[in-house]
């Protein structure tokens, strides 16, 4: 059996930054994230008896053992759910710059757990597979859905209600994130190597975690109210909150650049001048500026004027899951 799905990466607003459970990918706290329309990636996966063993193409290339071995591991979860017995063909098309704080293990994961659980022939819920999803990375637990979205930590040492759920859909608030490059080296410290140092030694984890509790609430009023400049000033400072912890790890580490700090304070100018935009930032040195409509233009034209930045990716909300027809 074969099936095609597409699934969009998303950006947190509130951040995942810790986990309980590092095999089942529990994490410490909520985490509340907007999906986008322009950054996704296509996959199919194929389960055929005929194969030996799994095979992963990504971009058009045969991917080593060290990279098939990563896609088989999470295969081997979905095996385990559906009761699919055979080896798979997974073919996947990532439309997202990778390991630059543009979150591609979000919508891979993402779209590898739909293809591979649709393939698998058995039903199966949205929740089964935001579950599923989570267990190949966190964030992906999030891309199962469009609009705004928020990943319950939930209680349970299995991981059952740990999932993500819809808060608001694609179209109830017309938001613009501009994905603004500064760089495309990959990144030193990857997230699940900087997670894990930062929930291990930082002593401002716990601060970190009392902070994203309030935040998170704060964050939801915003969304419930349609409060563009609460949601903003709640996602700047949680970004801050999270990237806090970091310098506080030994050994310390920090995502930022000279180019990163360069466009946060342009946004920080741009709102004392009354255009509003709010930055953040993941496990990566690039900025993401999230605005409303009207201003999208004017902090676009601005951001394109500063030197170090290469490339603004400009994103509208995006949809959930989608099936393809091939
Ligand atoms: C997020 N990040 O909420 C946060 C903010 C990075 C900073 O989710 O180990 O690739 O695969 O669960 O999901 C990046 O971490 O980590 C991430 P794993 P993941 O978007």
């Amino acid at each position: 059996m074969r099936a095609k799905a597409r699934a969009h990466t998303n950006i947190a607003l509130i951040k995942y930054w810790g986990k309980r459970d590092e095999k089942l990918f529990l994490p410490t706290n909520n985490s509340l994230s907007m999906t986008l329309d322009k950054l996704y990636t296509d996959t199919s996966v194929e389960f055929n008896s005929e194969l030996t063993e799994d095979q992963f193409v990504l971009d058009g290339e045969t991917m080593d053992v060290e990279e098939t071995t990563k896609v088989s591991q999470f295969l081997d979860k979905v095996r385990a759910f559906t009761g699919e017995k055979r080896f798979a063909l997974v073919d996947s098309v990532n439309h997202v710059p990778i390991a630059a704080g543009f979150a591609s293990s979000a919508s891979g994961l993402a779209a590898l757990a739909a293809a591979a659980m649709k393939a698998s022939g058995v039903d199966f819920s949205e929740k089964d597979l935001s579950r599923m999803a989570r267990q190949g990375s966190g964030s992906a637990s999030r891309s199962i859905y469009g609009g705004f979205v928020e990943w319950q930590m939930g209680e349970l040492a299995d991981g059952s209600d740990s999932h993500a759920v819809p808060i608001l859909p694609q179209d109830a608030w017309d938001l613009r994130v501009l994905s603004v490059e500064v760089t495309h080296e990959v990144k030193k410290v990857l997230s699940r190597e900087g997670m894990k140092r930062t929930v291990e030694t930082s002593p401002f984890f716990d601060g970190w975690l009392k902070a994203v509790a309030a935040d998170l609430v704060e964050a939801k009023r915003a969304i419930e109210a349609r409060d563009f400049t609460l949601l903003g000033e709640t996602l700047e400072r949680n970004a801050l909150r999270m990237h806090a912890t970091t310098l506080g790890a030994n050994p310390p580490f920090m995502y930022w650049q000279s180019s990163t700090v360069k466009v946060m304070e342009a946004v920080q100018e741009l709102r004392e001048q009354g255009i509003e935009g709010y930055f953040t930032i993941d496990a990566g040195p690039n900025v993401k500026v999230v605005c409303q409509p009207d201003q999208e233009q004017k902090i676009l034209d601005a951001l394109n004027e500063i030197d170090v930045v290469q490339n603004i990716y400009p994103c509208k909300i995006g949809p959930g899951i989608t099936y393809l027809d091939e």
